[in-house]
């Protein structure tokens, strides 16, 4: 190996393909390929240690809300290290980071939510919700509500329980998932469905999925009920605006626990502190992470309402489950270093009335490209539908990967965005600018005119 000053691009590929397995990586295609290597990051940009600059369209993995470089932040992980680099909250114990942010989260979020557990992650913050719903109707005296439901292609995390409440089949494939007492009902998809309702049509028929399920299992055997607000992974689902209103009124009238996983949509994603907010709804449980600390160090956790805290409070005794690094110190440091960035430059109310309208003409505009059939957008997140066919609406096959080349063609002129299937999503740092915006769009349409031409010579050619 070369001392590390002195490895170039190759040498960490190399290193990597010896090493390194990545998550979600088939690593045979990979290996031919060689993986990108990530150097440094500044602003709204990353740069690759062939020294190329990227417009990060993606937030690192949906998380950097407030851009990369933010010395505050690091001065406050080092001041935290500094003081108490670890201590645990097991054991009676507590540390200020954990107790002033615990707080923060609650002053920012509805009145319902006065208790925070935390987690090391998104995923770690599902796990602890599956077992906090369960726990509860325990408590309640109704041991038989134990199975929540969740939707197909949902993404809510790795480990098992979070997987396992996650809709996506490729996973559960892999594993004899999902665990027992997790259903899933149809996803608010109207570009996805067969479009013969309007989208408010649909949104309701979408949302009634979930009570005819609850009416086949049975509301006394139902606890709760996770959605995103917004679909991330899945490929930026919107739901038309008659979805939540309908599930809200669902759960309330079969006694359901709501829980609304906010990892991607909340710290101001949506132009509200959290998708709940936009959406109207009143959840009983937010799993929330990544743009809590906006990737600077990992952090999750769950907001509980308290409907369920009183109870797991006064009724509960001891709750048998932690972890190592619930409320880290220094990533407590961070979320409100990160915090406290969102709120002094008013990054939320900047999504809802500057940035985000801005980005979100721009990206409308992109549905007159040939190649393009849908465009999205919410706040600062949004997709567009690739298809072969803009009359018809008619979509490529899906061995063809236009997605991929679609995406891969941006990464190489400069922009990350990602691909879920033929569907691109975007979701930029709150901090993007204007010029930054017009960056985004114009290497967006220019790319969707280079997969153009590289689909006219996939049809030739099939
Ligand atoms: N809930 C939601 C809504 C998420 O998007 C998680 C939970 C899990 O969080 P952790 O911190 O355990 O990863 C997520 C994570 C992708 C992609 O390809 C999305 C996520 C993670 C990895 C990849 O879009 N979201």
């Amino acid at each position: 190996m070369a001392a590390i000053e002195k490895m170039s691009g190759s040498d960490w590929q190399e290193l990597d393909k010896e090493h390194h397995l990545h998550p979600f990586t088939d690593h045979k295609a990979l290996h031919k390929k060689k993986s990108r290597i990530i150097t440094r990051a500044d602003g709204v940009y990353i740069y690759d240690a062939d020294g190329n600059k990227i417009l990060d369209g993606m937030s690192g993995l949906w998380c950097v809300n407030v851009g990369y470089g933010r010395t505050e932040i690091i001065e406050a992980a080092a001041a935290q290290m500094k003081e108490l680099p670890y201590y645990n909250n097991f054991f009676q114990c507590a540390h200020p980071p954990s107790i002033e942010l615990a707080a923060m989260l609650s002053e920012l979020s509805q009145p319902q939510f006065k208790h925070v557990f935390f987690t090391g992650s998104g995923s770690e913050a599902n796990d602890t919700i599956v077992r906090m719903v369960r726990r509860y109707w325990d408590l309640m005296g109704q041991p038989d509500r134990h199975t929540i439901i969740s939707r197909k292609n949902a993404y809510h995390g790795s480990t098992v329980a979070a997987a396992s409440l996650g809709g996506m089949k490729p996973m559960h494939q892999q594993s004899g998932m999902p665990i027992p007492g997790i259903v899933h009902v149809d996803q608010p998809y109207w570009f996805g469905s067969d479009r013969s309702l309007s989208p408010d049509e649909f949104g309701i028929a979408a949302a009634r999925s979930i009570e005819d399920k609850i009416k086949e299992l049975g509301a006394d055997q139902v606890a709760a009920f996770i959605g995103e607000p917004i679909q991330g992974a899945g490929g930026v689902i919107i739901p038309p605006e008659t979805y939540w209103p309908e599930v809200q009124r669902i759960c309330d009238e079969h006694g359901i626990l709501l829980i609304s996983d906010e990892v991607i949509c909340g710290f101001g994603r949506l132009g509200e502190w959290f998708g709940a907010d936009f959406y109207g709804t009143k959840p009983d449980f937010m799993p929330f992470a990544k743009g809590v600390t906006s990737g600077y160090l990992p952090l999750g956790g769950v907001m509980v309402a308290d409907r369920v805290a009183d109870v797991l409070i006064d009724k509960g005794g001891e709750f048998f489950h932690g972890y190592t690094y619930s409320g880290h110190p220094a990533a407590c440091a961070v979320a409100m270093a990160n915090i406290n960035i969102i709120k002094r430059e008013n990054l939320v109310d900047r999504v809802k009335s500057d940035i985000g309208p801005y980005l979100q003409q721009g990206w409308a505009k992109l549905a007159e490209h040939p190649l393009v059939g849908e465009t999205r957008m919410v706040g600062l997140v949004g997709a567009f539908e690739l298809v072969r066919s803009k009359e018809t609406l008619e979509r490529f096959e899906e061995k063809q990967g236009v997605g991929t080349i679609c995406r891969d063609l941006l990464v190489d002129n400069g922009l990350v965005m990602r691909a879920v299937g033929d569907t691109i999503v975007c979701a930029p740092p709150l901090t993007l600018s204007h010029e930054e915006a017009d960056e985004l769009l114009e290497k967006t349409w220019k790319c969707l005119d280079l997969t153009q031409e590289v689909t006219a010579g996939l049809q030739e050619d099939p």
